[in-house]
């Protein structure tokens, strides 16, 4: 059986049924009837004014005037792909959920990927967290495993999630910032929260300005809980791993992109899966037996903390696809509905009281985005385990239920729909003895909230290390309030003295520590209560936590640019251009106009951007294509200043740059030259094996390590 196509895939063949096309069809109201003049509305003359009767143009309007609906409150911009989870290795032993078990088993996905704070039509390079969520469409249920790229949570419980969307979101009086957390209400509300503080390391990390949604990890944040067939339980942290590896772009250029492509993520999506480069993750999990809860130096309830891989290392037992673009992006990626509540038999939540809130919040925010209980019977929400119940009407009912009884039990329907057996699939909850005094008070286990932050600082790269200093500093030089800068350094000192004295030099501010921090807070909060005693994790270095350690040697799908024009040398570009596309890249022709180019062997090429179509960050690396007649004319007055930006911009990037020959004057003009260091991402007519030296610079992802030598 194979999902890339739709053959055999329940869900598509489940949505086919609801989908229509307008190909050679005519045009039609509501009603079917057939429309003669869609051009012109009734009036009474030719200059008259318009008739009510005019059902029409009143159809018309009426449904155009009601075509939106409420963006989500959070996550409100996504992108959305189809694809498929298969499973590798089976998890029988652990969980008893059919998809985890049936080796070979192939399930049918949607995945939507979103930013957090920012509106529907905000920019995709905002520094966010990003949503990863998943439906699984199971033959038990559909199974949602609504994720995110960080696996940890700015809050402990769920009471709190209302403040921090508050303080996040625009502020109240301008609705300024858009998309973007640098603002004092943030700031304020961070720096008065101990617990955000390993949350706010990964955030001011580069894994905030993700170079693509194909290269994210997915973590279900909170743990959860399997169960196998005879009930043994043991809690699960969920993970997805790309195969592409984890990279970012620079904040620089993230700033850049936000103006050249604010739909940077979500075209390169869709361009990905168009082209058939399929997006990959590997599906792991990391098991911890029921009796080993309180093993850790941390909390397993407490989402602002992760299982440390060299703790529990993470199991690989699946692969998830995307194959496949939606057809129509408000009908699937706009009305799809998730819910950390939609589970299956082999899968239970935990006590974390952040999940907790959550089991309560999604069912009730699809109330009010999509409009009626029976979201559920959208096409993309629907299951492809047909639904029973005795659920009845509402706006937009749309299954026809036969027969005159709608409760149960009954005997008029013959008792159906009959409860199933746990034997026959029917859900049960995990039989959990709970006692406890009725109480409004955070667990002394949860009050650990910089070991973490440690562990995620020191994990780092010196580069990783210097961008986060760096988007600190960013961030808390656009808060205008003094105390709050202060505040804030005061808690990252308790992370890192070093990072505090250099956030703090920036922003001309004191390092003071917590103790002013009690002070500064009113007598009654219980913050103060809620503060951490200093303490050293467990694990002191995580080789998973740093990106470097991700990069995979492939160019798979990597978007160069070749800068070219008239007379370039047509042999040398298409070898080039044939030997990088042999690896996997994608190369897209850059050329002084979008106007067919003309090579120096007489063929033709069509640029598919101009040199100010385009700008370099849209670029993972770039060549300079050789050919003297080619230098010469990008070498003119109105071109030069265009290249050299180009090239200028990517160098600072610390992207691959390829200088074929003859381009010795743009290299000697632009920035590269001026800098007098061995520098592994720069080849030129020199190299004895260029090709090779260029595919190996692009696989690195960026040559972070000598950013400073770059931009010296
Ligand atoms: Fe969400 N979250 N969330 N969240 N969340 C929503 O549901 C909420 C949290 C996440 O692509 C909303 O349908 C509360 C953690 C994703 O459609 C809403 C709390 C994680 C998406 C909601 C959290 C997430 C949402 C808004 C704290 C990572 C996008 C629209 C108790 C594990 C799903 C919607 C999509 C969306 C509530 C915290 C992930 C309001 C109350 C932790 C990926 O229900």
């Amino acid at each position: 059986m194979n999902m890339n196509t739709n053959e055999h895939n329940k869900k598509a063949e489940q949505l086919d049924l609801h989908s229509t096309s307008n190909e050679n069809e005519k045009l039609t109201t509501n009603q079917g009837l057939k429309i003669n003049n869609n051009q012109d509305s009734l009036k009474a003359g030719e200059r008259g004014p318009s008739l009510l009767e005019d059902f029409i143009l009143r159809e018309k309007i009426t449904h155009f005037d009601h075509e939106r609906i409420p963006e989500r409150v959070v996550h409100a911009r996504g992108s959305g792909a189809h694809g498929v989870f298969k499973l590798t290795k089976s998890l029988a032993e652990y969980t008893k959920a059919k998809f985890l078990t049936e080796l070979g088993k192939e399930t049918p996905v949607f995945v939507r990927f979103s930013t957090v704070a920012g509106s529907k039509g905000s920019t995709d390079l905002a520094r966010d967290v990003r949503g990863f969520a998943v439906k699984f469409y199971t033959e038990e249920g559909n199974y949602d495993l609504v994720a995110n790229n960080i696996p940890v949570f700015f809050i402990q419980d769920a009471i709190k999630f209302p403040d921090l969307v508050h303080a996040v979101k625009p502020e109240p009086d301008n609705e300024i910032p858009q998309a973007a957390s640098a603002h004092d209400t943030f700031w304020d509300f961070i720096s008065l929260m101990p617990e955000s503080m390993h949350m706010i390391m990964w955030l001011m990390s580069d894994r905030a300005i993700p170079r693509s949604l194909r290269m994210m990890e997915g973590f279900g944040v909170h743990s959860f809980k399997f169960i196998n067939e005879a009930g043994k339980v043991h809690f699960v942290k969920f993970h997805f791993k790309p195969r592409l590896g984890v990279h970012s772009v620079a904040w620089n250029e993230a700033q850049m992109i936000s103006g050249v492509d604010s739909d940077f993520h979500k075209r390169d999506l869709w361009e990905a899966i168009e082209n058939g480069d399929y997006p990959e993750w590997d599906f792991g999990v990391q098991l911890i037996p029921e009796e080993d809860e309180h093993k850790f130096d941390f909390d397993l309830l407490d989402p602002t903390k992760i299982v440390p891989e060299e703790e529990v290392p993470v199991q690989l037992f699946g692969t998830l696809t995307l194959n496949r673009n939606p057809d129509n992006f408000f009908a699937e990626t706009e009305q799809i509905a998730f819910h950390p509540g939609h589970i299956i038999p082999g899968i239970d939540f935990t006590n974390d009281p952040l999940l907790q809130g959550r089991l309560f919040s999604y069912t009730d925010t699809q109330l009010s985005r999509l409009g009626s209980p029976n979201f559920h019977e959208i096409p993309i929400n629907r299951s492809i385990n047909t639904v029973h119940n005795n659920q009845r009407d509402g706006h937009m009912r749309q299954q026809i239920v036969k027969g005159k009884s709608s409760y149960e039990p009954n005997s008029i329907g013959g008792g159906c729909p009959f409860q199933a057996m746990m034997s026959e699939g029917g859900f049960t909850s995990q039989q959990e003895r709970v006692s406890g005094v009725k109480i409004r008070e955070r667990s002394k286990s949860f009050v650990d909230h910089y070991s973490q932050a440690k562990l995620f600082y020191n994990s780092q790269s010196a580069p990783e290390k210097t961008h986060l200093q760096n988007a600190l500093v960013f961030e808390l030089s656009k808060v205008t309030r003094p105390e709050i800068r202060e505040r804030l350094v005061g808690q990252l000192a308790y992370i890192d003295t070093d990072l505090a004295w250099k956030v703090a030099e920036k922003l001309g501010v004191e390092v003071k520590k917590l103790e002013w921090l009690n002070q500064s807070l009113p007598a009654d909060s219980n913050m103060i209560e809620l503060q951490s005693e200093e303490r050293e994790p467990h694990t002191k270095i995580s080789d998973a936590l740093s990106m470097k350690n991700t990069v995979k040697n492939t160019i798979k799908s990597r978007k160069i640019g070749f800068i070219l024009a008239n007379r370039a040398d047509g042999g040398a570009v298409n070898d080039l251009k044939a030997k990088l596309e042999a690896e996997g890249a994608r190369v897209e022709l850059i050329a002084t106009s979008v106007a067919p180019v003309k090579l120096n062997d007489g063929s033709e090429l069509t640029p598919k951007h101009s040199l100010s179509s385009t700008a370099s960050v849209c670029f993972d690396a770039l060549a300079i294509c050789p050919g003297e007649d080619s230098v010469k004319e990008l070498m003119i007055a109105e071109n030069k200043h265009l290249v050299l930006h180009f090239i200028n911009e990517a160098y600072k990037h610390c992207k691959a740059i390829y200088f074929g020959k003859d381009t010795e004057v743009l290299y000697h003009n632009s920035n590269v030259a001026a800098k007098q260091h061995e520098d592994p991402g720069i080849t030129t007519w020199e190299d004895g094996d260029p090709v090779d030296k260029f595919i190996q610079a692009i696989a690195q992802h960026r040559v972070w390590d000598i950013e400073k030598e770059r931009n010296a």
